[in-house]
């Protein structure tokens, strides 16, 4: 449909069924059009995978679509005032900047950054790629490297591919021990399954076990066995232990993988030093327990372990995503059912993947020498890369469907840098504390006009299904998609046109394993079941070998950092994140109906911390860290670990020229204002989040005292 048709019509009245982008469950949803505007959203239930689950976000997300704040063209900025611009003169004006910058510091100078709902729309995922290529610069910096790069780290050195991604069978497993991850509020994550709270109850009614290890008992903890506090950052120490455990009591039974596998002996050899009697006190929990948690893990006739973002927003997040694979690979439960298993989706990112290629360490960064991974520098680099003078310095900022300045360590000194980039480009649609930095903002088009279809997450999903989502709404005709914007700037800067993601996913669809068509998926609106996962090695494997790595070197020479975590000092209190269901990282604050009820950006803590440095509830506390400062109100709880607190991320949208009304009104603080660029999982180059040393000091308690 060209451009001036859509605007010429409205959606009929009507029922429309698509998928929503908005998290990782990727969950079937139908709405209800009247007179032009959705009045209904529910659950599909026959969606194949999520069976009519939905979450409070699934269910207003028309009112993104409605957001008055929501920007439609583009605009540029002088000094503090925004003006409208064409699309072509917008293009133009981005491209001749842009050029400008690289004539004159170097193709390098240009930064991109490429935030989460890259991920999360086709479109975008599918045409990015052609305009950072154009665009030439070696300086690529993503979410990647504050969320999941040690999943990919791992799964590179272990199978051979960063992709290759081991997911929990969920529904067919007999012990799910979860470590570092809340999907009763965040709906899974690098596990596509929708409706955790029931897949997890399933797992006990079938006579199963769920434990979960977490410094905070969370919303999850109300569907485990158990939950046993954790220290953070102390995991890979866990896991080695259960690993030890496993060895000493000859209860590894790697089966028909032995024989795949190379670094088994050494595996054995290095968990030896790791008894649960030697780790107890670092980790905090005891011996007993770990022994025992060993013993059932390995007894399970089906049995995975898995860990998310408490796992590699971490110190040893590298370790930790070795370890659980490892962990599922000794115990028989890599590759199997009711273990942890691949996906084979209709569009399938490893088809065309070649065997034996190398994915880390090939180039630096400047100023820090961190470690490049799949062509991306780490985020923790980037305001230094910007603020260091000399030779390679990052003079331009690029940022596609992010906001790095509240999502990224130290935002408020990566703020600071950007406000002295000599140009900004934000392909975004809307002016949060990142982009409100931006010179030109180029909005696309989002969600409910979009079409979609999921080819990341289907990679993560825990079955087989496919399914397309096509636009309800048409675009007005000052409007364009992600793609078409990509392919402006890209035609600009290089003269080159590239295909559309219809293509591309046309022609994926059709020589992937499922031998499917766009067509062919819409005539399925409700999704296609291709069945549960499957076993899939040796055929898969990526590595030159096309052998297991169950003992990569990286690996085991990063073991001296954690031995060093054994004899350590446990900082006084610590901070971790934690996410909330009706929260999406930085971007969804903007939705009256999921901001209401009282403060969400609050400051848990134990009890017995705040007896001890005598705060109360409610009362506002300063937070400090070693770069920066926040003021936030405390929430005493007996679900955090003494010695820990959380504060939840994607808050902060006080900073002057943010539009977004509704968030404003709820600003919060960033997390990311004190965590810590120089804080690092070293092997990856992941930032480590979670484990952040602070000092508290309680405000206004002259007052209250004096109101006692
Ligand atoms: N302290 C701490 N920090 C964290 C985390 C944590 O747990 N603790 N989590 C980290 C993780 S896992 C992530 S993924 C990051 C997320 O961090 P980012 O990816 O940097 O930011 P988001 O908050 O997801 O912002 C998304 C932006 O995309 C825009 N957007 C939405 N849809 C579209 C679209 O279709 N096209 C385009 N072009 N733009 C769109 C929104 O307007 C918004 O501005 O945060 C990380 N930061
Ligand atoms: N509602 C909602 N859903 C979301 C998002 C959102 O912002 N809101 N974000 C999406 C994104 S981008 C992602 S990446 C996923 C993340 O999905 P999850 O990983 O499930 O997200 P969290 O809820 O942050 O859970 C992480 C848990 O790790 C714990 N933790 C922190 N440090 C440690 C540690 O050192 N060890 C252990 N064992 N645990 C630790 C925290 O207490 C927390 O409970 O969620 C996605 N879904
Ligand atoms: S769980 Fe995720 S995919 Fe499902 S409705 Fe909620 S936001 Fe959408
Ligand atoms: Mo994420």
């Amino acid at each position: 449909m060209t451009l001036s048709q859509a605007t010429a019509v409205q959606p009929a009245d009507g029922l429309y069924f698509r998928a929503c982008n908005l998290c990782e469950a990727i969950c079937g949803l139908q709405l209800t059009v009247k007179g032009g505007v959705v009045t209904d959203v529910r659950g599909d239930v026959n969606d194949p995978l999520s069976h009519g689950h939905i979450c409070p976000k699934g269910a207003v997300i028309a009112d993104i679509h409605t957001d008055p704040d929501r920007l439609k063209v583009p605009m540029r900025r002088d000094g503090e005032t925004w003006t409208e611009l064409g699309w072509d003169e917008a293009l133009d004006h981005v491209v001749a900047r842009l050029r400008e910058v690289q004539a004159k510091y170097g193709p390098d100078s240009v930064a991109v950054y490429q935030g989460n709902p890259s991920v999360h729309n086709s479109g975008t995922l599918l045409s990015a790629g052609g305009f950072v290529r154009a665009l030439g610069s070696r300086s690529r910096y993503s979410a990647t490297s504050m969320d999941q790069l040690p999943h990919h780290f791992a799964a590179a050195e272990m199978f051979g591919h960063p992709l290759m991604l081991p997911i929990p069978d969920i529904d067919r497993t007999d012990y799910f021990l979860m470590l570092g991850a809340n999907p009763l509020a965040s709906n899974g994550s690098i596990m596509t399954a929708p409706g955790m709270r029931g897949r997890l109850k399933a797992v006990r009614e079938r006579g199963g076990k769920v434990v979960l290890i977490d410094p905070r008992r969370t919303e999850s903890a109300e569907v485990a066995d158990e939950h046993h506090f954790i220290r953070p950052g102390s995991d890979a120490l866990l896991l080695l232990a259960l690993l030890n455990v496993i060895f000493a009591e000859q209860l590894d039974q790697p089966g028909r993988l032995a024989e795949l596998t190379d670094g088994l002996a050494e595996l054995r050899r290095v968990a030896a030093g790791f008894t649960p009697e030697k780790v107890a006190r670092a980790t905090g929990v005891d011996a007993a327990t770990l022994q025992r948690l060993a013993r059932e893990f390995a007894a399970a006739p089906r049995a995975v372990a898995y860990g998310r973002i408490g796992l590699s927003l971490q110190a040893f997040g590298g370790l930790c995503q070795w370890l659980l694979n490892v962990l599922n690979l000794v115990t028989g439960n890599l590759d199997r059912e009711g273990g942890a298993m691949w996906p084979l989706p209709a569009f399938d990112l490893l088809g065309r993947a070649k065997k034996g290629q190398t994915y880390h360490h090939r180039f630096f960064s400047r100023v820090r020498g961190l470690p490049e991974f799949d062509g991306e520098l780490p985020v923790a680099a980037l305001a230094e890369e910007f603020l260091t003078p000399g030779e390679g310095q990052l003079r331009a900022f690029v940022t596609v469907a992010g906001n790095p300045v509240l999502s990224t360590p130290d935002g408020d000194k990566l703020d600071a840098a950007l406000a002295d980039a000599e140009f900004m480009v934000s392909i975004d649609p809307y002016l949060n504390a990142t982009t409100r930095r931006a010179d030109v903002i180029l909005p696309p088009a989002v969600g409910l006009e979009t079409q979609h279809y999921d080819v990341v997450f289907h990679h993560f999903a825990v079955r087989n299904t496919a399914r397309i989502s096509d636009p309800i709404f048409p675009i007005g005709e000052h409007q364009r998609f992600d793609f078409q914007i990509f392919e402006g700037l890209r035609q600009r800067l290089s003269g080159e046109t590239g295909s559309t993601p219809d293509e591309r996913l046309e022609l994926g669809l059709q020589h992937g394993p499922r031998r499917t068509s766009l067509a062919a998926l819409r005539a399925a609106p409700h999704g296609t079941d291709y069945g549960p996962m499957m076993p899939c090695l040796p055929e898969r494997l990526l590595t030159a070998e096309g052998r297991i790595n169950a003992a990569p070197a990286p690996m085991l020479a990063d073991l001296v950092r954690l031995e060093a975590v054994l004899s350590a000092e446990v900082p006084d209190l610590v901070l971790i994140g934690r996410r909330q269901l009706r929260s999406n990282n930085s971007w969804m604050h903007n939705v009256p109906r999921l901001m209401r009820g009282p403060e969400r950006c609050t400051l848990m803590l134990n009890a017995v911390d705040a007896a001890r440095l005598n705060i109360r509830g409610g009362q506002s506390v300063e937070v400090r860290s070693r770069v920066g400062t926040v003021t936030v109100p405390a929430e005493i709880t007996d679900a955090l670990m003494p010695g820990v607190v959380s504060l939840p991320h994607g808050f902060g949208h006080g900073k002057a020229g943010v539009r977004l009304g509704v968030a404003a009104a709820h600003a919060g603080a960033s997390a990311n204002d004190l965590t810590d660029p120089a804080l690092l999982d070293e092997l990856t180059g992941n930032t480590a989040a979670s484990g952040v040393p602070v000092t508290l000091r309680g405000l206004e308690a002259a007052q209250e005292s004096a109101a006692d």
